[in-house]
């Protein structure tokens, strides 16, 4: 595949609201990110996704938009966005805007109309049925729970909504709403920015009326004309959402030949440790040789026909090193060894906010704590259908969203130096010992590991275009995989699990990184072996 930009690139997730408050009335904001634009650029990242800055009523935190062409007053005006592409741009820093069109909020300008009565020109902008006796077209289900069909007094009739039910979705079989879409996109293109993160893109083309919500028959038509209208001539990186995705899916989208999207974010990997065809709250523990089928499987078959990103977390996500390390007393080797494991591989790798620094999950102890749509929900149906407090207790202190939103901790002041006012969502209590401000301040800080990562992606031909072989498969503790490049060979070894567990490999190498300090000779021999506690590495072998 022709070299991009985005392939050397590393991207660094900001949930705004959570990242700095500027003005002390504890929301992040866009000031506040600016302020922190040295510390971005110390890290090494080239590109910042943004998560939703526009106008929004906040049923969900900003995927709800009432305005596109409007930031929120409670994160800035227009000037400050406007300051912000540039002082990134003038750092090397590009700025990936989220793009929330899959639906609005139901305070959009558009829905406000489209409620009003079947005659508005801006009816047909959403997607309206009329159900038997009032009742719902069919038994759709959003993704926060329900229905996904809620009726509207206005005109008796139902609108659909595959997520809140302020959250209408939009009609994209008709052309007005895509071409308002494409308008929408040039309006950010031409400001500067570098490009655009997909919100659940995979579900534009739905067909409601026959149960089809991802990887609708009109989906990837939709995203070939979104090229050619609006992105297609410029370099810009465009990644795709895609929770229903599997290789060849991902090459529908990123496969450069049919001109849709960069890069695929897809969600395999996530739902390893959760039971099969339940829902993400229903547990199970992770095996780790589910995880590299599945990572495997697409290092290869992406491999020359598209794109994958790389990732652990999001804000949608539980911190990693709780999920599959240890936020005890590994925290620190083992959020460095799911760093190595993941920053070694193909594909652009994307850092969540904190992960840098190995933020942890939040220690939820009352269902009052909770403040994301997707948690109340649950909360309230499980307790209908009968499920104990403490089950459900379980599931949101290992999967609730809201354990990724807690503030940056930034130092070990008050309020982890997130804000001098009250902050919107609590800081994780562990903010004194787990800070940017230490992190700085330690040569051995997880810190101080990602920026190494992100440098080899920059220097390393090998990490961008090596291939990948997996070693093995059917070890339970330890994930090796090799790369290889022009000659130059990476053997990537992480162990997996809070003991010693031998490992051995034919061979000696040069330690291009590793999470232990290892003893002064840098030539390793690698056989026999003992891994210590989630002991990473990278080698370079010897040939
Ligand atoms: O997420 C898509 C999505 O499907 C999630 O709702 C996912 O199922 C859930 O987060 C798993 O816990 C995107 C955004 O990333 C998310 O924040 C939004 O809430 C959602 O779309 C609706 O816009
Ligand atoms: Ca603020």
């Amino acid at each position: 595949m022709e070299e991009k930009w985005w392939m050397r690139s590393v991207v660094y997730q900001i949930y705004p609201r959570s990242f700095c408050d500027s003005n002390q009335d504890g929301v992040g904001d866009l000031n506040g990110i600016r302020s922190k634009i040295p510390y971005l650029k110390k890290l090494g990242i080239d590109v910042i996704w943004l998560s939703p800055v526009y106008e929004s009523p906040n049923a969900d935190n900003g995927y709800d938009i009432s305005n596109y062409y409007a930031i929120s007053p409670e994160f800035g005006t227009m000037e400050e966005m406007k300051s912000l592409i540039r002082e990134c741009r003038e750092s090397g820093i590009r700025i990936v805007m989220d793009l929330v069109v899959n639906h609005t909020s139901d305070e959009h300008a558009w829905f406000l109309e489209a409620k009003k009565s079947e005659d508005s020109p801006y009816r047909d902008y959403y997607i309206w049925r009329k159900g038997e006796a009032g009742s719902p077209p069919n038994d759709l289900r959003a993704c926060f729970g329900g229905s996904a069909w809620e009726y509207s007094e206005e005109t008796g009739a139902h609108y659909l909504h595959l997520f809140g039910v302020k959250q209408p979705d939009l009609n994209w079989e008709n052309d007005a709403v895509r071409k308002e879409i494409w308008n929408m996109m040039n309006y950010w293109i031409d400001l500067g920015i570098g490009g655009f993160r997909m919100d659940v893109i995979d579900l534009i083309g739905k067909v409601p009326d026959q149960g089809i919500t991802g990887n609708g028959p009109m989906l990837h038509t939709y995203l070939q004309e979104m090229n050619r209208e609006t992105f297609g001539t410029k370099d810009l990186l465009t990644v795709g959402e895609c929770w229903g995705a599997d290789p060849e899916k991902g090459r529908m989208y990123s496969d450069p030949a049919r001109r849709e999207l960069s890069m695929i974010f897809q969600f395999e990997q996530s739902m390893l440790d959760e039971q099969p065809g339940k829902e993400k709250w229903d547990l199970r523990p992770l095996q780790l040789r589910e995880l590299k089928q599945v990572f495997t499987r697409w290092q290869t078959e992406m491999e020359g026909h598209g794109w994958n990103s790389l990732f652990w977390n999001n804000h949608d996500l539980p911190r990693i090193v709780s999920r599959w390390g240890d936020d005890g007393v590994y925290r620190v080797a083992s959020a460095k060894m799911l760093a190595t494991l993941l920053h070694g591989m193909k594909g652009t790798p994307y850092i969540y906010q904190g992960e840098e620094i190995g933020m942890t999950n939040m220690p939820f102890h009352s269902f009052t704590e909770f403040q994301d749509i997707e948690s109340l929900n649950m909360i309230q149906e499980r307790l209908e259908k009968g499920y104990l407090p403490e089950e459900i207790m379980k599931s949101l202190r290992a999967k609730s969203r809201d354990n990724a939103r807690t503030p940056m901790q930034w130092n070990s002041g008050l309020q982890a130096g997130f804000t001098e006012g009250q902050p919107w969502c609590p800081v994780n209590p562990n903010y004194r010992e787990i800070n940017a401000a230490r992190a700085l301040g330690d040569q051995d800080s997880i810190f101080y590991y990602y920026q190494k990562l992100i440098n080899l992606r920059k220097t390393e031909d090998i990490l961008i275009y090596g291939s990948y072989e997996l070693l093995l498969p059917e070890d339970e503790n330890i994930y090796a995989y090799m790369r290889a490049w022009q000659g130059k060979k990476w053997l990537i070894v992480c162990n997996f699990y809070k003991e010693p567990v031998p490992f051995s490999y034919e061979g000696t190498g040069r330690t291009i990184l590793s999470n232990y300090k290892e003893n002064s000779r840098t030539i390793q021999n690698l056989n026999n072996r003992n891994l210590r506690p989630y002991e990473a590495a990278i080698y370079e072998l010897e040939m």
